[in-house]
């Protein structure tokens, strides 16, 4: 297959600025597509961060104005690495531009930015894709398939879990490059938004929207260190976040997320009950799919282990890997969405999940944290 180079301009440096990068170094080695990403520029506000960012992962060249990189002719997508409070004014100006983007999640702030921006991404009829990367981890998008043929039968419980500890201690600051997730103004919640999301997004996958939510949170660290102040200041985010809601198929859920679980450093989990069949996944053994299916002969019926890593195409993205049964991980998630996008985009068909879709997660997220805030049901917009 020809080649056409799809020059990609990353803004952000950060975690996900390096899991996003090493999937455009990654992606046409494991899958042939038309478009061959060239990581042509790096952007970030500090020179040296920058630099220093674009010789480890090999950017051509270096921004540290996001509009500057924009503005460029050669850039073809805009990938948003950076902070939730900035991704708004970048998407926007993407958009305008005629860019494709890739958008780290959560979308936005708030549904009110979530909104303007589907708009305007709409409007300008850009490729567009939100990174909630665990639809992609195999054993998750298997998940799916299985619900989609209607294995499960009727859903009666959706449950899901994302637990980590790293900032039980009050000595760890909010704002600044590495902790802006604690700081309510650059990230808009705390886990809500930042690794509920994630549960909503592949529930909603899953099992359909959510319609009604009933939430509580807590913020057990009131006043926090500001990295940049360098003030003790108030905590806005939330540090936990339980709730339970409804879905439109009549599915019950359970979600609970907090960064307060001593010993879970990123235990993502969901379970889904079906009339027929259950299925459950657990990040840290992210090969595997649990599945019970009632129809099996009694006396050997039980949970199955499906260590989904097989070839032969029944189990999505494995043949792209190494020979059956060998472990992929967390990377790979991010390779499988910039696979999926490239191959969309040559396609000219629209990526899932995209600005809209993350709108729709937006607003259970906002109708969670209006829930805990009112302590009553609250019913969710639809995007
Ligand atoms: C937070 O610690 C975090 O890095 C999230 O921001 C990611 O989205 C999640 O996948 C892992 O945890």
């Amino acid at each position: 297959m020809s080649k056409k180079p799809l020059n990609v301009g990353m803004i952000g440096y950060g975690f996900m600025g390096r899991a996003h990068s090493n999937a455009y170094h990654v992606v046409s080695q494991f899958f042939d597509r038309e478009y061959q990403p060239v990581l042509k520029a790096a952007c970030a506000r500090n020179k040296e961060k920058a630099e220093a960012f674009a010789a480890q992962w090999g950017y051509e060249s270096v921004e540290t104005d996001w509009r500057a990189l924009i503005d460029r002719d050669d850039i073809h997508l805009v990938d948003i690495c950076t902070p939730n409070n900035t991704h708004m004014e970048i998407a926007l100006a993407a958009a305008k531009a005629g860019k494709a983007i890739l958008c780290e999640k959560p979308l936005a702030l708030n549904v009110e930015q979530a909104e303007i921006m589907t708009k305007a991404i709409e409007e300008a009829g850009v490729p567009n894709l939100v990174s909630f990367n665990y639809r992609r981890v195999p054993a998750v998008t298997m998940a799916k398939q299985l619900i989609d043929e209607g294995r499960l039968g009727k859903v009666f419980h959706y449950r899901s879990q994302f637990l980590q500890d790293w900032t039980i201690s009050t000595d760890v600051p909010q704002g600044g490059a590495a902790t802006w997730r604690l700081d309510v103004n650059a990230a808009g919640s705390g886990v809500t938004g930042d690794l509920l999301a994630h549960c909503i997004d592949s529930a909603m996958w899953h099992n359909g929207v959510i319609t009604q939510v009933n939430a509580i949170t807590e913020t057990f660290v009131k006043e926090r260190m500001h990295a940049e102040s360098g003030k003790m200041e108030p905590v806005g985010i939330d540090d936990a976040c339980i709730f339970h809601c409804r879905f439109e198929n009549g599915s019950l859920g359970n979600f609970e997320s907090t960064r307060y679980a001593r010993g879970h450093k990123a235990l993502y989990t969901w379970e889904i009950n079906g009339e027929n069949a259950s299925i459950a996944w657990d990040l840290h053994d992210l090969h595997r799919l649990s599945y019970f299916d009632h129809g099996d002969e009694g006396k050997l019926r039980g949970w199955r282990s499906i260590h989904v890593s097989d070839h032969g195409g029944e189990q999505p993205y494995m043949d792209h890997w190494w020979v059956p049964g060998l472990a992929i991980g967390y990377a790979e998630s991010f390779v499988h969405q910039l696979a999926d996008f490239l191959d969309d985009m040559a396609k000219g068909v629209k990526s899932q999940p995209d600005f809209r879709n993350a709108l729709q997660t937006q607003y259970v997220c906002d109708a969670v944290i209006q829930s805990a805030k009112s302590g009553q049901w609250v019913d969710v917009k639809k995007a």
